[in-house]
């Protein structure tokens, strides 16, 4: 669509010479600072420039200051913002009071995984007095311009919006109010009951870090996990049922089948590196926290993990989980091992990216970066199998690749960021201990994203009792110890764990 765009671009030029043609819209676009995602941004700028809407694009990790210039010299009628972890949520507030102290007026969109109506709503709105508004996907992006621009629109939009986000704040205020948290000592006496009197920790075959310089395609390939590929197009549904659906099935089919022509040729030709940092370690709890060890002699800490723990209040019965209770304690004398692994698809993503841009191939750009993707996981996949293979039970677990992708196997692979982990900047702990940067050179941002974007990280753990949970809201006084665990002044404990408070 965007090539047929570009085809017409000479003539539109043309146009506007002869002063006949104006856009619809001008749309600054950026995933902000510390933020390496783009994906979702870059099917938004498609779409919005399919609709008339003249779109700058400004890339990835965008500070503040660069889209307060580049706003300006657009004459941008709208701002577009993008991120995929939850450290950018502060990045935008932080946009929208430069913004705002700046006397900027120009209306925000807001967009990307970690963004929700609520917290635009609650954190970001009251921030910035020109319009803040919540775009939940592509497809709405250029009816959210259209109001924002069209006179006619204008008013009520932006009236609705306000009701709408006021609304979203009272609710959130009585739900804050009404939410009880134990006093984390009272979480802590209900940790995650494990029996280790009677428990035999698997001893791997191998302890410390290795990598693994270059994955073969073609060794993964059967470990991706094909239905978020089609959710990235905007097509819900499960791989392979996806395919009989009455109305998107066709259209699944075709793009599948581009995918696999797209993965053969990547394939063929090389043009993309995986790479993978993995490691297994003597550890032990100790509280909240996980000692890892430098080697089976447990007398040298190289790295301490910290865990957070839920403290709502939860049916009689069920414990509150922290990561650190699936780890022996130490003062049970287990010998217990954590493992942890970083890997990355991306190693070659932006040289093609450039060479799509060049040649105006959207949807090769988008099939690319949506397959990066999917490689990450898959060898995400296959890197913990690698472990789970030196912990030797995985060498007697007899799953398929769907088992793999229903969470079959025994133990958790929790990313640091996820819900039961949601301190991102544990993932500095994690690419020390496996000296990712040095080893692979895969790179954390300031806010702790890892570049390439096609990456992922996890801990690794095996006891069968492992699960996954969300930490939820924590309180004041778990706030003030992880701070003092981390060596964090308060502010900073507040700056990183915002979505818990
Ligand atoms: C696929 C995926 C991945 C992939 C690809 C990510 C990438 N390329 O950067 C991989 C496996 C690599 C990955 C890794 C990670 N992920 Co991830 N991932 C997802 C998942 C499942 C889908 C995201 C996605 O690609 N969707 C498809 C794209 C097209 O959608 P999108 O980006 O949301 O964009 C759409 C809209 O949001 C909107 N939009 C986007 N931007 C904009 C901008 C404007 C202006 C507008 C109007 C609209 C708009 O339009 C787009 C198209 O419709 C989400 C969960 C989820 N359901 O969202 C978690 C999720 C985004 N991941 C998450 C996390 C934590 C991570 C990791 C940190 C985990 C880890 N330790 O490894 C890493 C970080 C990667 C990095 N480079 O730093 C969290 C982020 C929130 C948080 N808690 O911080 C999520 C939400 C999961 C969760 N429930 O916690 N992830």
């Amino acid at each position: 669509m965007k090539k047929a765009v570009a085809y017409l671009t000479p003539f539109l030029e043309a146009e506007k010479r002869s002063g006949t043609h104006q856009p619809a819209a001008r749309v600054l676009l950026a995933t902000v600072k510390g933020d390496v995602h783009d994906i979702g941004k870059n099917i938004v700028g498609v779409v919005l420039a399919c609709n008339n809407i003249e779109v700058t694009d400004l890339g990835v990790m965008v500070p503040a200051e660069r889209i307060l210039k580049a706003a300006r010299e657009t004459h941008a009628d709208v701002i577009g913002l993008s991120g995929l972890i939850t450290p950018s949520l502060e990045e935008m507030a932080h946009v929208a009071r430069e913004l705002q102290r700046e006397g900027v007026q120009v209306p925000l969109l807001i967009g990307g995984a970690t963004t929700t109506r609520a917290h635009t709503a609650v954190k970001l709105a009251p921030l910035y007095a020109a319009p803040v508004v919540h775009v939940v996907d592509a497809s709405r992006a250029p009816r959210a311009v259209a109001s924002l621009v069209k006179p006619a629109e204008r008013l009520a939009f932006v009236e609705a919006n306000r009701a709408e986000q006021e609304r979203l704040r009272a609710e959130h205020a009585q739900k804050s109010d009404s939410r009880t948290l134990l006093p984390i000592e009272t979480a802590r006496a209900r940790r995650t009951p494990i029996d280790w009197s009677r428990y035999a920790a698997p001893r791997p075959e191998w302890t410390g870090a290795r990598a693994v310089d270059s994955v073969p395609v073609a060794e993964i390939a059967r470990f991706i996990d094909w239905s978020p590929f089609f959710v990235a197009w905007d097509l819900i549904g499960t791989y392979p049922r996806i395919f009989e659906h009455h109305e998107r099935g066709a259209r699944a089919r075709e793009l599948f089948d581009d995918a696999q022509r797209a993965l053969e040729k990547i394939e063929r030709e090389g043009l993309l590196t995986l790479r993978a940092a993995f490691g297994l370690f003597p550890a032990a709890s100790v509280g909240d926290d996980v000692e890892v060890y430098a080697d089976e002699s447990r007398a040298r800490v190289v790295a301490t993990v910290r865990s957070l723990r839920q403290q709502a209040q939860l049916a009689a019965g069920r414990p509150n989980h922290a990561l650190a209770d699936f780890i022996a304690p130490r003062a049970t004398n287990v010998r217990d091992y954590l493992g942890a692994f970083a890997v990355s698809s991306g190693f070659g993503v932006d040289a093609l990216l450039r060479s799509y841009g060049a040649s105006h191939d959207d949807y090769g750009a988008i099939m690319l970066q949506a397959l990066a993707d999917r490689l990450a996981e898959a060898l995400a996949e296959q890197t913990h199998k690698w472990l789970r293979d030196a912990w030797a039970f995985g060498k007697s677990e007899d799953l398929s690749p769907a088992d793999l992708i229903r969470e079959r196997y025994r133990g958790i692979r929790p990313a640091p960021g996820y819900p039961a982990c949601p301190d991102h900047s544990e993932k500095r702990t994690l690419f020390e201990l496996l000296e990712v940067e040095r080893r692979v050179d895969i790179r954390l941002t300031e806010n702790f994203a890892m570049v390439p974007a096609s990456s992922t990280c996890a801990w690794v753990f095996s006891h069968p009792d492992s699960t996954y949970f969300s930490v939820g809201r924590i309180g004041q006084d778990q706030l003030e110890d992880y701070a003092r665990r981390k060596g964090w002044d308060l502010e900073t404990a507040r700056r990183w764990l915002a979505p818990l408070l």
